[in-house]
């Protein structure tokens, strides 16, 4: 028998919606978080046959249900050393949400909030516009928030232009939403020439991290960037580190899912390369 000096694990809060096909959201999560050493626990927010992006799907909010997973966390003691959002279901939820933060996380613990609402300028169909004020206020509570250039634009009230934006203007943006609260900030997905742009905020700091563009928008890679960042930032990990080997993860997992013609809609295939 051989055992390597083993850490103390971390508990995360996985609140999330569970598409069961579609490869987003919680069945990206609760592999990718697990597979970094740490023990998930979901609270869904929706289940859904599919993601939003197919032209049906099958949608149950969840938001009767999570006050009654919250009570019995709050009987059993229940407490968590990171708490990840992501897909909300509806208005009400966000407050339920924001008073779940409030409640389970302790000192040291570490909340991301995904803002996740939109993407390519367009809201998911499941979205409403009061919604995204809402999302505001749980953006406040986050240590970590992983919006896409889309949801930036919503939390700063700046108009989405389809023909980019300057350096100065995202470097406003960045730090309006550094005001909100969160001190790690990662704007994902912007688009720069023949490459994809992260801009970060870490503490006041702000980088601008390219990678070359391998293909279309595929689903669920925005939970798959946010997975990792929680996943590694429990691990006290260096957040621009993680944010620039978090992008070539993806790029990888984008090139061999364009090798197997998989579905835009369906994702990447990132199972292949947790290891
Ligand atoms: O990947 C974001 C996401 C998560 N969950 C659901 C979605 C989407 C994006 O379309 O529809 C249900």
């Amino acid at each position: 028998m051989f055992f390597k000096k083993v850490k103390k694990q971390k508990r995360v809060a996985l609140v999330n919606d569970i598409s069961g096909f579609g490869r987003c959201s919680m069945t990206v999560a609760l592999p990718v978080i697990s597979h970094f050493g740490h023990e998930c626990c979901v609270l869904p927010t929706s289940i859904l046959s599919n993601h939003t992006g197919y032209p049906n799907f099958f949608f149950e909010d969840y938001t009767k249900n999570m006050q009654s997973f919250i009570d019995n966390w709050r009987q059993l003691k229940v407490d968590f050393d990171g708490i990840a959002t992501g897909f909300l279901g509806s208005e009400d939820q966000i407050l339920i949400v924001a008073d779940f933060i409030r409640e389970f996380r302790k000192k040291d613990s570490i909340v991301l909030v995904d803002p996740v609402m939109a993407d390519h300028g367009k809201m998911y169909s499941s979205y409403t516009n009061s919604m995204c004020t809402k999302m505001k206020d749980l953006v406040a509570l986050a240590d970590i928030i992983t919006p896409n250039l889309t949801e930036a634009c919503i939390l700063t009230d700046t108009p989405y232009s389809q023909d980019g934006f300057s350096y100065e203007k995202l470097d406003e943006m960045i730090k309006k939403l550094a005001d909100m609260g969160p001190n790690r900030i990662v704007i994902t997905g912007i688009p720069v020439h023949e490459h994809i742009g992260n801009l970060i905020y870490d503490n006041g700091k702000i980088h601008l991290l390219k990678v070359k563009k391998a293909g279309p928008f595929r689903a669920g890679t925005g939970d798959l960037f946010a997975s990792i960042v929680i996943a590694e930032a429990l691990n006290q990990k260096p957040f621009k580190t993680t944010v620039k080997k978090t992008a070539r993860f993806i790029l990888q997992c984008v090139k061999a899912s364009m090798k197997q013609q998989i579905p835009e809609l369906e994702g990447v295939c990132f199972e292949q390369f947790l290891r």
